[in-house]
């Protein structure tokens, strides 16, 4: 998921960033721990805003919530199909079956954590794994679809599909550093994420934070100096994406956001798209080629490529 990001302070231990901070009545091993003490005061669950279209939000906060973008009963069965791919995947590359950057993106923070790259469109009608996954696409970007209305009216149709993916934490994963995946650009809106939970997830589960509001020079600038990071973090609101099975967070994905810890004793999965502006040039790299199959990433498939194709269904 994590594109393009510099982290100019990454190589300072936490317990030297704690050596600044001497009034602090805790200590943490890590970073992203001591950056959650920060918010927690001024932390509430990400809600949807239903006074504005949720193409506005996104454009002026950089993340909205939408409710029921999936049916349950697709929540479930796409649920059932991650967690038999990510056991194959893992057995594929393991067994040198498949080369890692074909099932797997990398992802911060990496135990108990993955970014499992999936098919789209591959396989026969019968195939059940296409067929999961064609469902949950119509139900989220076709006819009436609560989501594809929105990346038609900020990317329009020839927008490209750039990620297709699924993060995976399992209990025992840690905290994500907050971080934006891509460096700040005043351009228009790059690139639109939208991750749809395949269950219920609970503040326990490491739900994604959200600080809205930080697709700016000024945010990104403090995020990559502790100093000025350690102050906005301190008095800044966040929210975190507690989520109802096939709920969905939009956002821009210049938003400063992070994976929480999972303490519970349950898997977090959130299935993921991201279209690219058309008008853009691609912001992968070799060294960051974005979460998705090369395979599906060769076939250079815009918004309006992936309703032809659910029109098949
Ligand atoms: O797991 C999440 O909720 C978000 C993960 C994320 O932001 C990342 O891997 O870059």
């Amino acid at each position: 998921m994590r594109l393009l990001v510099v982290f100019f302070g990454i190589g300072l231990a936490a317990d030297k960033v704690l050596a600044f901070h001497t009034s602090m009545p805790q200590t943490f091993e890590k970073r992203a721990d001591l950056e959650q003490s920060y918010l927690l005061p001024n932390q509430s669950d990400l809600q949807m805003d239903t006074t504005r279209p949720f193409a506005d939000t996104l454009r002026s906060r950089g993340v909205a919530r939408v409710d029921n973008g999936l049916s349950y009963d697709t929540s479930i069965k796409l649920q059932s199909l991650i967690d038999e791919t990510l056991e194959s995947s893992i057995d594929e590359v393991e067994n040198f079956r498949a080369p890692r950057n074909f099932r797997f993106a990398n992802v911060l923070e990496k135990a108990n954590r993955w970014d499992l790259l999936l098919p789209f469109d591959e396989g026969s009608i019968e195939d059940r794994s296409s067929d999961v996954l064609l469902q949950a696409m119509s139900e989220l970007v076709g006819n009436g679809g609560k989501i594809g209305h929105i990346l038609d009216e900020i990317l329009g149709e020839d927008a490209i599909l750039y990620e297709f993916a699924c993060l995976i934490s399992d209990p025992g994963s840690s905290r994500q550093e907050i971080h934006p995946d891509i460096v700040f650009s005043n351009d228009k809106i790059p690139l639109i994420a939208c991750f749809v939970s395949l269950q219920d997830i609970d503040a326990s589960m490491g739900p994604t934070v959200f600080i809205p509001d930080t697709v700016t020079a000024d945010a990104h600038e403090r995020i990559n100096n502790e100093n000025l990071a350690d102050e906005m973090l301190q008095c800044i609101p966040s929210c975190i994406s507690t989520l109802g099975t096939g709920d969905c967070s939009l956002y821009n994905p210049m938003v400063l956001h992070a994976g929480g810890g999972n303490v519970s004793d349950r898997r977090r999965r959130l299935f993921y798209f991201t279209f690219l502006d058309p008008s853009l040039q691609d912001p992968s790299s070799h060294v960051n080629p974005g979460s998705i199959n090369p395979v599906l990433k060769q076939k250079n498939m815009t918004l309006k490529d992936v309703r032809e194709v659910l029109n098949t269904m």
